[in-house]
């Protein structure tokens, strides 16, 4: 994805920092006390709605294969403890709901501020346009020349009209959400009594079962036989043939399930999770023998933009082809600033038993979590 590469995405990558931010340090991962040793039982407590018990286990995190990227190396043992998962990417409906009984307001729809910009752009950079300091979103749009770019910064574009002013998602109740930033994908998260995987249970989740393996179906081409997931085909990305039935965003189950009946861990949207990005994660963890429950660092660093703070997104999306990225792969990793949204990004949480156990506690039903957030309630 070239969407880094360039002082225009940096101007938009930046564009939308959350006015709860206050820097890499102070964000940290917040999942570090759900996970008590050893655990990997669902407590005899009944899966939540739309939710798959993924037992706790041990498993060969990241590849070394030829087509993994640096970022993807050294593989190495990681073990999570058990979890519920979405089975589905967070869909349009499910966010509806908490828009509607929070009053919530996506980074998308809010002017990004100028200050907050510049903050994350090296010095001397030159501030961006009045034009970009509106509520907007990033698009994307097939290059018609070479050297264009294929991301458009769109005014008005967020997850009630995807593709800008005049699109909606009526009739999409069941496509997953788009144009979320982490910061909302967290908020939501919050108020569903979830939170975020870890990278680690993102991707030992994805695998399915299925150790070292290429994909999460296993080694089969994914542009052979039966469509595996929603991703790209044709000469990226001038022309998408949609030979797998979706040019853009797909509904939820509409391909078949991984081994722990997940659905769309490969392909559809990118999914958002806990983890700050560094590209040397891997290898800071190549004196251990195993690696449990992992968090992520403590901060973020893209030497490539080193001046932007970075989550970890997962999955690949309707846009990843075979030749330019191959992000449907389950070690494929992307970096992406936490105040960005953009129509191929969405999400899904998880709970954990201890969670499970709280959200129980409270009596937390949908109806008594049907509260407004408070001011900090999506601080990370
Ligand atoms: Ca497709």
């Amino acid at each position: 994805m070239r969407l880094h590469n360039n002082t225009f995405t940096s101007v938009v990558v930046g564009a939308m920092l959350s006015v709860w931010v206050n820097g890499p340090a102070a964000a940290g991962n917040p999942a570090g006390s759900e996970h008590p040793a050893g655990r990997d039982s669902q407590a005899s407590q009944p899966s939540p709605p739309d939710m798959v018990w993924i037992p706790g286990g041990e498993f060969t995190m990241g590849s070394n294969a030829e087509i993994a990227r640096p970022d993807e190396k050294p593989t190495h043992r990681a073990r999570v403890d058990g979890f519920w998962m979405d089975t589905t990417e967070v869909t349009n409906a499910q966010f509806r709901a908490f828009v509607e009984a929070t009053g919530y307001v996506t980074t998308a729809e809010k002017a990004p501020q100028l200050q907050e910009i510049m903050q994350q752009l090296p010095p001397g950079t030159p501030p961006p346009s009045a034009e970009m300091l509106v509520p907007g979103s990033l698009v994307f749009t097939p290059p018609s020349a070479p050297g264009e770019m294929w991301w458009e910064w769109r005014a008005g574009a967020n997850w009630r009209q995807p593709d800008g002013p005049g699109s909606s998602i009526a009739g999409k109740d069941d496509y997953p959400v788009v144009h979320v930033s982490w910061f909302d994908a967290q908020a939501y998260a919050q108020w569903a009594g979830k939170r975020l995987p870890t990278e680690a249970e993102w991707e030992y989740a994805a695998r399915g079962g299925l150790d070292g393996k290429t994909y999460v179906w296993g080694e089969d081409n994914p542009y052979q036989g039966t469509p595996r997931a929603n991703i790209w085909q044709g000469e990226f990305p001038h022309h998408n043939t949609g030979a797998d039935g979706h040019i853009a965003t797909s509904p939820v189950r509409s391909y078949a399930p991984n081994g722990y009946g997940l659905y769309d861990m490969a392909g559809n949207v990118w999914e958002w999770v806990q983890d700050w990005y560094r590209p040397d994660t891997y290898a800071r963890r190549a004196s251990e023998a195993v690696t449990i429950n992992p968090q992520g660092p403590d901060s973020s660093y893209d030497p490539q933009e080193p001046t932007i703070p970075k989550r970890v997104q997962r999955g690949g999306s309707y846009l990843c082809d075979a030749n330019y990225c191959a992000s449907y792969r389950p070690s494929a990793r992307m970096k992406v600033s936490p105040d960005t949204s953009l129509i191929h990004t969405g999400f899904r949480c998880v709970r954990t038993p201890d969670m499970a156990r709280k959200v129980a506690a409270n009596s937390c039903t949908v109806a008594c979590e049907r509260q407004p957030l408070s001011p900090t309630a999506t601080r990370p």
